[in-house]
């Protein structure tokens, strides 16, 4: 070091420790948190009722498959917006007209609920309430439509259930809740049938939403889709469109299921396949974050051995696995 530098740190030090001397440390002002997010204390949610759940499922089934143009889903329709209605929530019926992949045109129902419709800030929660015209991974009777209790009862079963919770509840969540039930997501064209891969002929009700949202301006900051929650040792793995679109949601949700005890269902595994379901159309076209709470395992029969076939009953949905699902989401919209 040289003499002059010496002599100036030694000088500007004497400086410093003078200027310390003479003035009394002003308090530091505390930084305003508005940069960061506030932290907020996550209030406790109510109960999930599993039992509960579980009916509004075996409802679904009664009707007999929901497949559009049919008696049956056009009476489990009327049954989801009284339902939706005797839990205090704003029920609009968007109806309209799809083509479906083989020319026919369906007539559709997307069902919206909104819970504290005034509150800017939401969360949009998602199921499709349709069922699959056919059985055509079944070896029998493919022509003949399923009961779908996993593949479309079990998330619409899962949500009333939340919004019964939630309507139930002296403690209300901060944030606005929406709840969506797609229609025609499951009339897509069969494997069998595929000349070109054409994802988009499934998801036309969530499609058609996001094209043609009732409500102006909507947006919701993030939103969850659940589909196929109900099966006995069901896993969700962190899908992948998910997570391209969303990671910061499905880390929430996948870290709210492990504190819970969740994670032998919540899977924290990446999976490198992307699902075309509701999720996309929603990321893709109305711009709103959004993930897939979705059973599969690309390793082994991808959505369970009784997808898209007579198996769909019923008899696959387990209790435990509906709670694991419900308490979870309930837990991160109370957290908001
Ligand atoms: C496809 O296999 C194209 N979509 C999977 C999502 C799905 C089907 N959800 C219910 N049925
Ligand atoms: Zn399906």
């Amino acid at each position: 070091m040289n003499k002059i530098l010496k002599i100036t740190i030694v000088w500007s030090s004497f400086l410093l420790l003078l200027g310390a001397c003479e003035e009394p440390q002003k308090p530091k002002k505390e930084k305003k948190p508005t940069a960061q997010k506030p932290k907020v204390e996550p209030l406790p949610p109510p109960e999930f009722n599993a039992d509960s759940a579980y009916k509004f499922i075996e409802r679904q089934v009664q009707f007999g498959p929901r497949v559009p143009n049919t008696k049956a889903h056009q009476k489990c329709a009327d049954y989801l917006v009284s339902t939706l209605e005797s839990y205090d929530l704003k029920v609009i019926r968007q109806r309209a007209e799809v083509e479906a992949y083989n020319g026919k045109t369906l007539q559709i129902q997307n069902i919206i609920a909104q819970y504290d419709s005034a509150n800017p800030n939401r969360v949009l929660l998602f199921a499709h309430w349709d069922s699959r015209p056919y059985a055509d991974r079944d070896d029998e009777r493919k022509a003949v439509p399923i009961d779908a209790a996993n593949d479309g009862g079990s998330g619409v079963g899962v949500l009333l259930e939340i919004a019964r919770a939630i309507n139930n509840s002296e403690i209300k969540p901060r944030v606005g809740v929406d709840i969506v039930f797609f229609d025609a997501e499951d009339y897509g064209q069969p494997n069998a049938t595929i000349i070109a891969h054409q994802s988009n002929t499934w998801c036309l009700g969530s499609q058609y939403w996001a094209r043609n949202n009732p409500i102006p301006n909507y947006y919701a900051k993030y939103g969850i889709l659940l589909d196929m929650v109900g099966a006995k040792d069901a896993v969700f793995p962190k899908e992948m469109n998910s997570m391209n679109y969303a990671p910061t949601i499905v880390n929430k949700v996948w870290s709210t299921a492990a504190k819970l005890g969740y994670s032998n269902y919540f899977i924290p595994k990446r999976e490198f396949r992307g699902i075309t379901d509701d999720h996309l159309y929603v990321n893709a076209i109305a711009g709103i974050p959004s993930i897939d709470i979705i059973h599969y395992r690309p390793d082994v029969n991808d959505f369970g051995s009784f997808h898209h076939t007579h198996d769909d009953t019923m008899d696959i949905i387990h209790k435990p696995t509906l709670h694991a699902v419900g308490h979870t989401v309930l837990t991160v919209i109370y957290s908001e």
